[in-house]
């Protein structure tokens, strides 16, 4: 049994049941998480955008020349497009990504579209120890670039983790440019996962047919729903399948018994104040030197040093 079935099959077997969000990114979930970006409801991803067409040119006077870009579950790159138009003499573009077939496409895409440039994509979960390529031009810094809100799917614990490791993989002199989503009226987050046309849903439920189809397992995926709620006292988006019967989910020789009413938790999607996340990042020894966000501030783009 595969290192992944062993870890998915335990977070089956926990009181509350859960499995990774990096479960939802199979080539169908990566398109379908494309789509969720243009939804109407889905306020992060044009929010980044416009806080990014703003602020490019202070943003690319900060990274300096010569930087390698590093980026941290870079999907399509679409937000990063705007980075390697306007940052000075880029050294190398690194495209970080565990869903192999969506990076490679994008990957050549940025190839075809600057042709001058380096790209260096990695195949890799980024929880884990994975090793960076060697650039053909030495980089004079490296930019950690982490955008989307991604850290927001992880626990406060794990971020914390996530934001030493950019620490160490920025290096002396380097930086990380974040992207991070923001507490606001409860009820615009909550319509942001619950989107009219059921996209959403769709990514949610597309788990279970990626768990089947590359792992084995036998979830019967019409049994199950989508839900999506704000937990207020935890600053959360709680994204959960609801079983709408009891049922057993078989794996090799091991079976999982998941009652009717059951939620199995896929995803959580933290939201931060600035001063939340500004002691997380002192903690990992970042110094948070430039804040821009929209003017209902929604959303924000964080640009850290190291101390
Ligand atoms: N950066 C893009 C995409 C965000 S979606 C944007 O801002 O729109 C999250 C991305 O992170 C997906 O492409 C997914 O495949 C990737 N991802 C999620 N968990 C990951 C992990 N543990 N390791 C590597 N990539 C991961
Ligand atoms: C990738 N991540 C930041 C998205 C989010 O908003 O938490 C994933 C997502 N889940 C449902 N919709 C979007």
């Amino acid at each position: 049994m595969s290192e992944e079935t062993t870890e998915i099959i335990a977070g089956l077997r926990q009181p509350q049941k859960m499995i990774s969000p990096k479960y939802f990114y199979d080539e169908r979930g990566s398109q379908l998480f494309d789509a969720i970006t243009h939804l109407p409801e889905y306020y992060p991803t044009e929010t980044e955008f416009g806080i990014m067409r703003h602020n490019i040119d202070a943003l690319a006077d900060l990274v300096g020349r010569q930087a390698s870009l590093i980026e941290y579950g870079s999907g399509s790159s679409r937000k990063t497009r705007i980075l390697l138009e306007h940052l000075h003499e880029l050294a190398v573009y690194v495209p970080v990504d565990i869903s192999e077939e969506h990076l490679i496409s994008s990957a050549t895409a940025i190839r075809s579209e600057f042709p001058g440039l380096e790209v260096l994509p990695v195949v890799a979960d980024f929880t884990k120890r994975f090793a960076l390529p060697d650039p053909a031009v030495p980089p004079l810094r490296n930019i950690v670039y982490f955008p989307g809100s991604t850290i927001g799917n992880f626990t406060h614990d794990v971020a914390q983790e996530l934001l030493d490791v950019m620490y160490q993989e920025a290096g002396e002199n380097g930086a990380m440019l974040i992207g991070v989503d923001l507490q606001k009226d409860p009820a615009i987050i909550e319509r942001a996962y619950n989107d009219s046309a059921g996209v959403t849903a769709e990514f949610n439920l597309n788990m279970l047919t990626h768990l089947n189809r590359e792992f084995g397992f036998d979830f019967d995926v019409d049994a199950y729903s989508h839900s999506a709620r704000y937990d207020r006292d935890e600053g959360r988006m709680v994204i959960e399948l609801i079983s709408a019967r009891d049922q057993v989910v078989t794996i090799g020789d091991e079976t999982i018994d998941v009652g009717a009413g059951e939620a199995v938790l896929t995803e959580y999607s933290h939201k931060y104040t600035l001063e939340g996340f500004a002691a997380m990042a002192e903690q990992a020894g970042f110094e948070v030197r430039q804040v821009w966000t929209d003017a209902e501030r929604y959303f924000s783009i964080q640009y850290c040093t190291r101390l």
